[in-house]
């Protein structure tokens, strides 16, 4: 019943779908160290802070309204969380992710016929054995150590984060990020009017039937394989949606992350979700195969001066240092990343 549920809540939450196979021309890929150390900060950027313009008044009402805020500096990872990364994590700590404990995740299968776009349940399904490891599941293949870790969820990316010394971004943090510089930019580019197959790995073709791959790569790519943004970041487009620090709703006591970025189930004629300003919520229980995460590291020059909670997420205690993440979760949106 758990499975049946979830996926039917994540598919009110989720609007995309996936392939399996690589499709048309590849780019070159960026060459990732492979592994994780913690505390190395080589493979992060350096954002500046500054005021910067986040939401957008031209599609989901979610997005609303286009604001400006002020961000403190910040250095972020360069590319997504890979599986290689999250080995070395697992490796070292034992730790065993939410879908391990509770017994699965939900996995995209793409559609020969569907009869209705609303009802996203018809591409997506519960698969108990969807894991990390196995992110499509047992029968399909396995996490290879270039892609981006999949099947994660909040807690999982957090105690990574907590154990590189770092900390998962907050939503506007991740989307000053995005905007790669650009004012006022709607994707995360100059032109608006440029293809999306050229600068992110997202859907081609008839969604959720045929992924034509015309970007190079029909389902997940490695981390890197499009150009960087204006700071130097990779796949803050497509590819996978990445999981923040904030709550969907304030006002909820159920927690629910945001996740931005969009992934390579964004279809131009469907969502149209791979832009900076592009939110949905996740499954704080449960991982999909198309959600990950990149990790942040604020300056120390200005630390934040949230509450140590000593909460626990996850079935964990809270480090003291590292408190702040919890207290971010929770915090109303108006505070976050200002
Ligand atoms: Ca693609």
């Amino acid at each position: 019943m758990r499975g049946r549920s979830a996926v039917r809540w994540l598919a009110l939450l989720l609007l995309a779908g996936c392939g399996a196979a690589d499709g048309g021309p590849r780019q070159a890929c960026l060459a990732v160290e492979r592994g994780g150390r913690a505390g190395d900060a080589s493979a992060m950027v350096w954002v500046p802070g500054g005021v910067t313009v986040i939401g957008s008044d031209r599609f989901h009402a979610e997005e609303a309204p286009k604001r400006r805020v002020h961000v403190e500096g910040f250095w972020i990872d360069r590319h997504e969380v890979t599986n290689a990364d999250f080995a070395a994590f697992i490796e070292a700590t034992g730790y065993r992710t939410s879908n391990e404990r509770n017994g699965g995740g939900a996995v995209f299968r793409a559609s020969r016929t569907i009869t209705s776009l609303d009802d996203i349940t018809q591409w997506w399904r519960f698969e108990p054995t969807a894991t990390w490891r196995w992110p499509h599941g047992a029968s399909g293949p396995e996490a290879q150590p270039s892609m981006p870790v999949l099947q994660v969820t909040f807690a999982d990316a957090l105690a990574y984060a907590r154990w590189k010394g770092r900390d998962l971004p907050t939503e506007v943090e991740w989307e000053r990020a995005a905007r790669g510089g650009i004012a006022d930019a709607e994707f995360g580019w100059v032109s608006d009017s440029e293809p999306s197959s050229s600068k992110a790995n997202v859907w081609q073709g008839a969604f959720p039937v045929h992924d034509a791959g015309v970007d190079g790569y029909r389902g997940l790519a490695p981390v890197g394989c499009f150009p960087a943004n204006g700071y130097g970041l990779h796949d803050m487009a497509g590819n996978v949606w990445e999981i923040t620090s904030t709550n969907w709703s304030s006002g909820s006591s159920k927690r629910s992350p945001v996740i931005k970025g969009g992934s390579w189930l964004c279809a131009d004629s469907f969502c149209l979700r791979y832009r900076p300003a592009a939110r949905q919520p996740s499954d704080p229980d449960m991982g999909t195969d198309h959600v990950g995460f990149r990790t942040i590291k604020r300056d120390p020059k200005h630390p934040r001066s949230w509450p140590m909670t000593g909460e626990k997420i996850g079935g964990r205690s809270v480090a003291p240092r590292l408190a702040r993440s919890a207290a971010l979760f929770s915090a109303p949106p108006g505070e976050q990343g200002s």
